[in-house]
């Protein structure tokens, strides 16, 4: 080990994390603490790019995405989001399926594999037009991979269509549903819940709608949207109980940390968390969750030059092209909305790391060598 790393590690107090870590053995929620209480982010990085390197080398996976963010209608109001509206606000909008399938069109012909569609809980749309959307997407390419709806919008459509999480699942299913986006989680605590989400459902209802998709075969991500009222002992808690599913059924594909947007929300005078923050945050993660394949930081919320960063303290993943994206913008994200294939490509090889184009469960489609092969999507990512 580089001297510079263990004189670091030792300073911490991590050399018997450091020992686990180098036996593959799993961490407990007091070593995690440990690993926040560090400020000593090159020891951290360098411990979770180990872990990195274990699981996948040098490689770097991305994909040719398209979000589709179908309304901003929601009948929830949590106090981090910037992006519901309700029907008296002029910028509230809501796609017709058509409108859907227009986007789609012209995404697919330039490259893309998968459509992540989300949205608000729509007051007032039946069960079948989510159903038909599914249909309709779907028949543009039957290869086109639809991952789509949160599993708090899941547990809005079962109520919506009168079924149980599990009909509702099948229903989707058979309509179209590939896998399923790890929005919604936020922090799993009960405190912090009733803090910033009131009457949103409960860790458990979230926790229980991926347990059924598992079951049934499907994949899933997962996610954490941290920096805002939580404490660490509440982050810790959340991984543990991603964690503790993941050891059950093994459906989950990454795990995805989302950094609090402070912009245009009720929560707006609490500042954004720090470069530091999200990199250790990644790296503890990465640490913690010894049964993810995958840790993934999503350019659009940490900026690309951070993802870059992350490369070497944990991460593997920057998520893809994205095209068109709402939720993080209207929170003040900086960042564009869209990636070419080529500037994820550079990101990645100059980190000194392996692009790995990917599908939806992490197919390898075309590699290094090609590099950038495959997309038609212009250098700006958008059609
Ligand atoms: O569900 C909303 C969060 C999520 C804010 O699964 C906010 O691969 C921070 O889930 N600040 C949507 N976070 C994004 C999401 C996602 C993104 C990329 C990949 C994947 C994946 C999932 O963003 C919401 C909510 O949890 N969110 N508002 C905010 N102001």
């Amino acid at each position: 080990m580089n001297p510079v790393i263990a004189k670091g590690l030792e300073a911490e107090g991590l050399r018997g994390i450091a020992e686990k870590v180098e036996a593959s053995a799993r961490l407990d929620d007091a070593e995690a603490a440990k690993l926040y209480a560090a400020r000593n982010l090159h020891a951290l990085g360098w411990l979770a790019n180990r872990v990195r390197e274990r699981k996948n080398g040098g490689r770097t996976y991305y994909i040719l995405n398209r979000h589709l963010n179908y309304s901003n209608l929601c009948v929830l109001s949590c106090d981090f989001c910037s992006f519901g509206r309700k029907r008296r606000d002029a910028d509230a909008w809501e796609y017709s399926i058509e409108e859907m399938v227009a986007k789609a069109r012209e995404s697919l012909a330039l490259g893309i594999t998968e459509l992540h569609i989300v949205g608000g809980l729509h007051p007032s749309w039946k069960f079948d037009y989510y159903e038909r959307m599914l249909r309709e997407l779907k028949a543009l390419s039957p290869a086109l991979h639809l991952k789509a709806f949160t599993a708090i919008e899941i547990l809005h459509l079962a109520w919506v269509g009168r079924m149980s999480v599990g009909q509702t699942l099948d229903r989707l299913r058979a309509a179209g549903l590939d896998s399923l986006p790890g929005g919604g989680a936020e922090i799993f605590s009960q405190r912090v819940r009733d803090a910033i989400c009131r009457g949103k459902e409960t860790a458990a209802e979230w926790l229980d709608v991926h347990r059924l998709w598992h079951r049934a075969g499907g994949r899933s991500t997962c996610t954490m949207l941290y920096g805002h009222v939580e404490t660490i002992a509440e982050r810790i808690e959340h991984l543990r109980l991603l964690r503790e599913l993941q050891d059950e059924t093994g459906g989950f594909t990454a795990f995805v940390p989302l950094p609090f947007h402070p912009a245009n929300n009720a929560l707006s005078e609490i500042p954004e968390p720090t470069g530091f923050e999200n990199l250790r945050n990644l790296a503890i993660a990465r640490l913690y969750l010894d049964n993810f394949d995958h840790v993934k930081c999503y350019w659009i919320n940490h900026g690309l030059k951070l993802a870059q960063v992350s490369l070497s303290h944990g991460v593997d993943d920057l998520d893809g092209t994205v095209v068109e994206e709402t939720i993080y913008h209207m929170a003040g994200a900086r960042t564009p909305q869209a990636q070419s294939a080529e500037e994820l490509v550079r990101a990645i090889r100059d980190a000194g790391r392996t692009p790995v184009l990917r599908d939806s469960l992490y197919r390898e489609v075309a590699s290094s060598a090609s590099g950038a092969q495959g997309s038609r999507l212009p250098r700006d990512g958008r059609p």
